[in-house]
């Protein structure tokens, strides 16, 4: 099936084996086993990316980018076709092909503060090393997607005109969710000042999202780039507090095992601010607590608001999954509000440490 596709970049698919790869939730994934090279082939998933030629310029933008400015940077550049292209469009299907990275796995979960570090250096220097680069020349992939302001204002839409029996069950769950408004209103205000910069920033800052050396699991590079856009380095610090600190996923139905793990917490920092120190402004690092905060409250909003719509957007397992899934992250909250003084405490200690 994938034939037509590999010979546009000259490989012969009777001479490779093709094996479905990976975890991801959004690409189909295939790795491409070659008589002495492997590949990383994937389909973009066109229910979420509307316009994969704009994900495919900016892949070309930031390789050019890097390649003159930082060519020992790890940036994994899609393969050119023998057309010249750097993706492929068949039928209405747009693929890519990477170049397999050997020697490099991924992790699903962080279970060690040593990922959470490595992790969290990869996002900041893939942030930081695009400092200099102009933002704005970035196509939006995803229009909106971490806007917190509209994804408030979708959820009180659910609320108005969502499905009556599941908005009568999860009364609770909404009325907390109403009850921390303020987290939107706070983002409104800080990105109205000039200090808190628009940057390249990643988007989805998963531990998935990163690959690490097997030999000893210091990170190598960030993938998934789908959602690189311009943004604000909370959306990263925030997704990575959201998913680092927690011991469970966002899919475990036992809220007891629920917790923050403040070890987790002080590599995440060091980790960016290994890289973002020096590029941060005072003002921003303010903020970086309040990360947790938005982009936790944004993922609860998000999946109750697909709950209240049917489940239209994330795929489920099961009839209340995605309520489970919101409960999950409206505990999570709970819990890093709870903390909230604490990790302040652990932050001023290694803000400013080397
Ligand atoms: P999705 O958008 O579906 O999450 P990803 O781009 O994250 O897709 O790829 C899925 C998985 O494939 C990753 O978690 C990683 O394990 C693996 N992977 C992706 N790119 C490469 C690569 N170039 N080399 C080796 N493994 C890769
Ligand atoms: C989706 O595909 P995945 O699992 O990396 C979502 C993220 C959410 C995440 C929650 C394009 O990411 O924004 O944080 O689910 N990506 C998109 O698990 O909506
Ligand atoms: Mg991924």
């Amino acid at each position: 099936m994938t034939d037509p596709v590999l010979s546009m970049y000259g490989l012969n698919e009777s001479e490779c084996s093709v094996t479905a790869f990976g975890n991801g939730l959004i690409n189909h994934t295939w790795k491409i086993s070659c008589e002495n090279k492997d590949f990383l082939l994937q389909k973009i998933n066109q229910q979420v990316f509307k316009t994969p030629e704009d994900i495919m310029d900016n892949f070309r933008l930031l390789a050019e980018y890097f390649k003159y400015h930082y060519p020992d940077y790890l940036f994994v550049v899609p393969l050119l076709t023998i057309q010249g292209t750097n993706y492929i469009k068949q039928g209405n299907h747009y693929y890519r092909l990477f170049p397999f990275i050997e020697n490099a796995w991924s992790f699903d979960t962080v279970t060690d503060p040593s990922l959470a570090f490595e992790a969290s250096r990869q996002f900041g220097e893939f942030t930081g090393l695009l400092s200099a680069f102009d933002p704005d020349l970035l196509h939006i992939t995803l229009p909106d997607f971490h806007n917190l302001a509209l994804r408030y204002r979708q959820f009180d839409d659910a609320l108005q005109h969502g499905n009556k029996e599941r908005i009568a069950q999860t009364a609770d769950s909404s009325r907390f969710l109403k009850d921390q408004k303020a987290i939107v209103e706070e983002f409104e205000k800080i990105k109205k000042h000039p200090d808190f910069k628009l940057r390249v920033v990643h988007h989805d800052a998963k531990i998935n999202n990163v690959l690490f050396d097997r030999r000893n699991n210091r990170g190598l590079c960030v993938i998934d780039l789908d959602t690189v856009m311009p943004g604000y380095y909370i959306s990263d610090v925030g997704d990575m507090l959201r998913t680092y600190l927690c011991p469970v996923s966002e899919d475990e139905q036992d809220f007891s095992k629920i917790q923050i793990r403040e070890e987790y917490f002080s590599e995440i920092a060091k980790g960016y601010f290994s890289e973002m120190h020096h590029r941060l402004s005072e003002y921003e690092k303010l903020y970086f607590i309040y990360a947790g905060k938005f982009a936790i409250y944004m993922q609860a909003l998000r999946f109750f608001t697909d709950y209240i719509h049917n489940d239209t957007y994330y795929s489920i397992q099961y009839e209340g999954h995605n309520l489970v899934r919101a409960n999950n992250q409206i505990m999570l909250l709970k819990k890093y509000l709870e903390k909230e003084e604490m990790l302040m405490a652990i932050l001023k200690s290694c803000m400013y440490s080397p």
